[in-house]
C-alpha cells in the first residue's frame, strides 16, 4: 500500500503548566488521521533546538505559538503533501532543509517535531502495527526502568532545593507493572511522611512533592524512610538525581583583567562550590546514599569538571548528560571522544526531528552510553515517548511522578506495551543503568 500525505494541519493546544504549545495533525490518503505535540521545558540547555514563541505580551504572557502554526499550515504543508509518511528520514531532512539554520530557529523546532512525530504516528497506525514496533522493528521488548521524580525542586517548584530532581528507580522490580507499584506505594508512603513531618505536600511540575527543604540530604533521607516504610529495601530501589546544575551556574567576574573562578551557587545549602568541590560533594552523596544516577552534575559549559567528574566517579555511578548534549550527535561526539560522561538524556524536542532523535540513540548505544528518554516539565498528554523507549530498548525513561495524568499517561502507556508484548516484555532493572555499582 503506498501511502501520501493528504493534509496537514497545526492548533494551539495547551501544556500541563497552561502555556500554548503545538499540535499538529497529519491525514493520509487512506483516511488514517494521527495527531502528534511538543512538550516544553523550564531548566533548558543553551545549546538546544529553538522552540519558537510569538512573544507577544499581550497574548499568553508572550509564550502564545501562532507564529509555529502559521509555519506548519503555510509553509510545511505545501512542501510534504503527497510524500509518503514512512519515509520519516526524507520527511526529517526536507523539514531540515526548509527551515536552513543550524538551531531549527526558522520554522521552530516546535513546529517540526510535532510533523515529525505525527508522520511517524500516521504511517504506523495506517500499517496497523503498534508504534514502538513501527520505530523499532521486531526486536523491540525492553520496557524500561523508570526514574521516578517524587521530589521537585529547582527551576520546577517554588521550595528552596537547589536539585532540580529527587528520583526513584524500582531497580528490583521483576516487571515493569511491579516497578510502578512500588513507585506508588513509595510516593503515596512520602506524602504521609511529609505530612508527619509537617511539610506541604502540593506537588511541583512534574508531579513529585515540592516540601519546603533546603538541604538535599534531607529529601534523600525522607525518601529513604518512604522506601523502608513502604516494604522495599535499598538494594531494591535505588536513587537518582538531576542537579540541573547549568541553573546553578555562576560565571567568574572579571575586573581589569583579573578573574574570580566561576562558582555553582547553592543558595539553598548556603554554599558556593568551585567545580572541584561539586564533585566532592556529589562522591559524598554517592558514598552515603544508594545513588545509582546523577544527571547534569555539572554545568553545560564545564567541560573540564564533567572530565574529572567522570574519571573520578564515571566507574561507580551513571553520569547523565542533558544540557551538556541536548540529544545533539555532534555534542554526543564530542562528550564520548573527551570522555565526559557516560549516559545520555534524550529529549526529542531538544533536536528537533525523530530522525536526529534516533541517530543521537544509536551513536550512544554504539559507544556503551546508557539512554534515558525524557519528558519535559511542560507536557502534554501525548505518549509518544512511551513508545520510543521501547522501540528503541532505552533500557530507562524518565517521565516524572506517581501524579498528573501528563506524566502518567506514559506509565499508562507503558502497561499497555508490556500486556500486548506479554512473556516477551523484557525488564532490566538494574541492568539498564550505566557502571551501576
Ligand atoms: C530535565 C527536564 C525534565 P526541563 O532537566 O531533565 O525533567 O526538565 O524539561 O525543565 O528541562
Ligand atoms: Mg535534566
Amino acid at each position: 500500500m503506498v501511502l501520501e500525505i493528504e493534509n496537514i494541519t497545526a492548533r494551539q493546544i495547551l501544556d500541563s503548566r497552561g502555556n500554548p504549545t503545538v499540535e499538529a495533525e497529519i491525514e493520509l490518503s487512506d483516511g488514517t488521521t494521527a495527531k502528534a505535540s511538543v512538550p516544553s521545558g523550564a531548566s533548558t540547555g543553551t545549546y538546544e533546538a529553538v522552540e519558537l514563541r510569538d512573544k507577544d505580551k499581550n497574548e499568553f504572557l508572550g509564550k502564545s505559538v501562532h507564529k509555529a502554526i502559521d509555519n506548519i499550515n503555510n509553509i510545511i504543508a505545501g512542501n510534504l503533501i503527497g510524500e509518503n509518511p514512512a519515509n520519516q528520514r526524507e520527511i526529517d531532512n526536507t523539514l531540515i532543509e526548509m527551515d536552513g539554520s543550524f538551531n531549527k530557529s526558522i520554522l521552530g523546532a516546535n513546529s517540526i517535531l510535532a510533523i515529525s512525530l505525527a508522520c511517524a504516528r500516521a504511517a504506523a497506525k495506517a500499517y496497523e502495527i503498534p508504534l514502538y514496533r513501527y520505530l523499532g522493528g521486531i526486536n523491540s521488548c525492553v520496557l524500561p526502568t523508570p526514574m521516578m521524580n517524587i521530589i521537585n525542586g529547582g527551576a520546577h517548584a517554588d521550595n528552596k532545593l537547589d536539585f532540580q530532581e529527587f528520583m526513584i528507580s524500582p531497580v528490583g522490580a521483576p516487571t515493569f507493572a511491579d516497578a510502578l507499584r512500588a513507585g506508588s506505594e513509595i510516593f503515596h508512603t512520602l506524602k504521609n511522611i511529609l505530612n508527619k513531618n509537617g511539610y506541604s505536600t502540593t506537588v511541583g511540575d512534574e508531579g513529585g512533592f515540592a516540601p519546603d527543604i533546603s538541604n538535599p540530604e534531607e529529601a534523600i533521607e525522607l525518601i529513604i524512610l518512604a522506601i523502608e516504610a513502604s516494604g522495599y529495601n535499598l538494594n531494591s530501589i535505588k536513587i537518582c538525581l538531576d542537579i540541573a546544575a547549568s541553573e546553578l551556574y555562576e560565571e567568574g567576574e572579571c575586573q581589569d583583567g583579573i578573574c574570580s573562578l566561576s562558582k555553582y551557587d547553592l543558595k539553598g545549602l548556603g554554599k558556593k562550590f568551585s567545580s572541584e568541590e561539586m564533585i566532592d560533594y556529589l562522591e559524598k552523596l554517592i558514598k552515603t546514599y544508594p545513588i545509582i544516577s546523577i544527571e547534569d552534575g555539572l554545568a553545560e559549559d564545564d567541560e573540564l569538571g564533567w572530565k574529572n567528574l567522570n574519571e573520578k566517579l564515571g566507574n561507580t555511578c551513571q553520569l547523565v548528560g542533558d544540557d551538556l548534549f541536548v540529544t545533539n550527535v555532534e555534542k554526543l561526539r564530542n562528550g564520548i571522544q573527551k570522555k565526559l560522561a557516560n549516559s545520555i538524556l534524550i529529549k526529542p524536542n531538544q533536536i528537533g526531528t525523530l530522525s536526529e532523535t534516533l541517530d543521537t540513540i544509536l551513536m550512544a548505544q554504539k559507544n556503551g552510553f546508557s539512554t534515558i528518554i525524557s519528558h519535559r516539565s511542560g507536557e502534554t498528554e501525548d505518549t509518544f515517548i512511551a513508545d520510543l523507549a521501547v522501540g528503541v530498548n532505552a533500557g530507562l525513561i524518565k517521565t516524572g511522578s506517581l501524579s498528573r495524568t501528563d506524566r502518567i499517561c506514559k506509565y499508562n502507556r507503558l502497561l499497555k506495551i508490556e500486556e500486548e508484548l506479554g512473556e516477551n516484555a523484557k525488564y532490566m532493572g538494574t541492568k539498564a543503568f550505566n557502571a551501576a555499582s
